[in-house]
């Protein structure tokens, strides 16, 4: 039974995989998503579910960390930490993080979705590492109030940069979004390089709009309590990046906002 679950699951993930990857031209959830307490997810540079056990292991080791825990997986979990892909964890477990429960991805479930102890080390997946100093750029934050910046504002972002913010504030409060300098790399659509807002948990729902260029983007309030930002830089042609305030805001508080934007 555990196994036809396991195998279930996998088929459940593989189906998911057609939302991700390339959309539109844009690459989604790709090589550095979120990280918290420490623990980040991985893939492959070939992509999705490329890594066997040895090759995920090798992969946090490189950057300086280790395969991450059940328990340092489950600890970012519990401050907002959710990937819908699985990956290898420490002693060759595969599991992964869902803090809200969605209908295709998790089976509905909230918690760490395990595949157990895989016999095979040669299955492919993708990888949980575990590095408290990894490199700073997007992150789980839950403060009421925040500035998020490009990595290295005020100096210009750096090629190759892709960071995920991940925005939860309190039950029942919303969060507004202003921004306060702007400065990406302009060009139609802005392919190459961007800024793109989610009024949802991730990057696949929710897409609200993409910014690139050097006009301040207008205020937006999410429909929820969280939000995704995702930032995208490609391999030339850098820019002065971007400052933003994020400020969670109650339904009186939210009621004066909206009046003053139509007086
Ligand atoms: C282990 O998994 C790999 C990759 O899925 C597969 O090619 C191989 O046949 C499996 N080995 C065994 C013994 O099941
Ligand atoms: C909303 O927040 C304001 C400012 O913090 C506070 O004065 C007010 O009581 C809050 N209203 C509700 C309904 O929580
Ligand atoms: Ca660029």
């Amino acid at each position: 039974m555990r196994a036809l679950t396991a195998v279930f699951g996998v088929l459940i993930v593989l189906k998911e995989t057609e939302a991700w990857g390339y959309k539109n031209g844009i690459l989604h959830n790709s090589i550095w998503l979120e990280q918290a307490a420490g623990v980040y997810h991985r893939e492959s540079r070939k992509g999705r579910y490329q890594l066997t056990y040895k090759e995920a292991k090798a992969v946090c080791n490189f950057e300086g960390g280790t395969l991450a825990t059940f328990d340092q997986l489950e600890a970012a979990r519990q401050i907002g930490f959710h990937v819908c892909a699985a990956g290898w964890l420490d002693k060759g477990r595969v599991g992964y993080p869902i803090v809200k429960a969605g209908s295709n991805c998790g089976f509905g479930k909230v918690g760490i979705i395990d595949y157990g102890y895989r016999l095979n080390k040669s299955e492919r997946w993708d990888v949980y590492c575990y590095n408290p100093v990894a490199k700073e750029c997007g992150g789980v934050h839950t403060d009421p109030e925040k500035v998020l910046v490009s990595p290295g504002y005020p100096d210009e972002y750096q090629d190759e940069q892709i960071c995920y913010w991940h925005i939860r504030v309190r039950f029942g409060h919303r969060i507004r979004l202003h921004f306060l300098d702007f400065d990406i790399e302009e060009d139609t659509d802005c392919l190459s390089d961007h800024l793109e807002i989610y009024d949802s948990y991730d990057d696949v729902s929710g897409f609200v709009g993409r910014y690139c260029g050097d006009q301040l983007p207008d205020d937006f309030i999410s429909t929820g309590n969280v939000m995704t930002l995702k930032f995208l830089s490609d391999s030339s042609v850098t820019a002065g990046g971007f400052k933003l305030q994020y400020i969670s805001v109650n339904s009186s508080q939210l009621f004066d906002l909206l009046a003053d934007s139509f007086s």
